[in-house]
C-alpha cells in the first residue's frame, strides 16, 4: 500500500518545475505530498488508523462446556397483578344461633297459647259433665272404692287432694258428685279425737252425724261423707268411694 501511494508523488515531482511557483501551488491541490525543489524520499509510516466497525458474532466454540454456576440472587418482587373478576353469588347461609333460638321460642309460645286454650275448653266441659263446682274447687270421682291410703295416693298422682268440704256448700257439692259413702281428707291419726285436715290445719267446718265421731271398735281414725251428707268416723282400712278435689 505504501508503494502505491508514493507513485503520484514521484509523478508530481517530475511534471512540475520549481521555476514556476504558481504551477507548483496548483500542483499542491492535486498532490498529497509536495516538496518543491527538494528530492523526494519515502516518509516514516503514519500512525495506526482508528478501530474498524465491530464484526459479526462468530460461531460458537467447539471446546467443552463449563460447569453451570450457582443460581443467582432472587430478583425484586414484581408489580401486583390486576384484581380478578367477581365470583358467583353463594347460596344463602343458615340462620344464626340466636335467630334459631328466637324462632323456637316463638313456636313454643304459640304452642303454649294453643294448649292453654284447649285446656280451658276441656276444663269447662269437665266441669259441666263430671263434677260440680263450689267456688273455685272441682270434685271428681272415678267411681271406685278403696282404702283411705289408696285414695290419698290416687289424688296425689292426679296433683289433687282428697275431697275436703270447708263449708256447707262444698259439703253438698261433694255429696252430689259421690252419691255414695266417700272418704274425706280428714283424720285423727296423729292425736286421737282431734280431727285435722290431711293437708294441715284444724277443722273449720264439720257435719257429724249425731253420736259421731265415736272411734268405734278397735278405733276409727278416718271420716266418710255419707250419702245423706252427714259425717261418720270410720276405719281407714275399709273401702269407700274416692273423690278428689282440684283447686280449679
Ligand atoms: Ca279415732
Ligand atoms: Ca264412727
Amino acid at each position: 500500500m505504501f508503494q502505491f501511494l508514493s507513485l503520484p508523488i514521484l509523478l508530481c515531482v517530475v511534471t512540475v518545475s520549481c521555476s514556476e511557483i504558481k504551477s507548483c501551488e496548483d500542483a499542491q491541490k492535486t498532490c498529497s505530498v509536495i516538496t518543491c525543489g527538494i528530492p523526494v524520499t519515502n516518509g516514516t509510516p503514519g500512525r495506526d488508523g482508528r478501530d474498524g466497525p465491530k464484526g459479526e458474532k462468530g460461531e460458537p466454540g467447539q471446546g467443552p462446556r463449563g460447569l453451570q454456576g450457582p443460581p443467582g440472587k432472587m430478583g425484586p418482587p414484581g408489580i401486583p397483578g390486576a384484581p380478578g373478576l367477581t365470583g358467583l353469588k353463594g347460596q344463602k347461609g343458615d340462620l344464626g344461633g340466636s335467630s334459631v333460638a328466637e324462632t323456637k321460642l316463638a313456636n313454643l309460645e304459640r304452642e303454649i297459647r294453643s294448649l292453654k286454650s284447649k285446656l280451658d275448653h276441656t276444663q269447662k266441659l269437665q266441669t259441666f259433665s263430671l263434677g260440680k263446682r263450689s267456688g273455685k274447687k272441682l270434685y271428681v270421682t272415678n267411681g271406685e272404692k278403696m282404702p283411705f291410703s289408696k285414695v290419698k295416693a290416687l289424688c296425689t298422682e292426679l296433683q289433687a287432694t282428697v275431697a275436703t268440704p270447708k263449708n256447707a256448700e262444698e259439703n253438698e257439692a261433694i255429696q252430689g258428685v259421690a252419691k255414695d259413702n266417700a272418704f274425706l281428707g280428714i283424720t285423727d291419726e296423729v292425736t286421737e279425737g282431734q280431727f285435722v285436715y290431711v293437708t294441715g290445719g284444724r277443722l273449720t267446718f264439720s257435719n257429724w252425724k249425731k253420736g259421731e265421731p265415736n272411734d268405734f271398735g278397735s278405733g276409727e281414725d278416718c271420716v266418710i261423707l255419707k250419702d245423706d251428707g252427714e259425717w261418720n268416723d270410720i276405719s281407714c282400712s275399709s273401702s269407700y268411694l274416692a273423690v278428689c278435689e282440684f283447686p280449679a
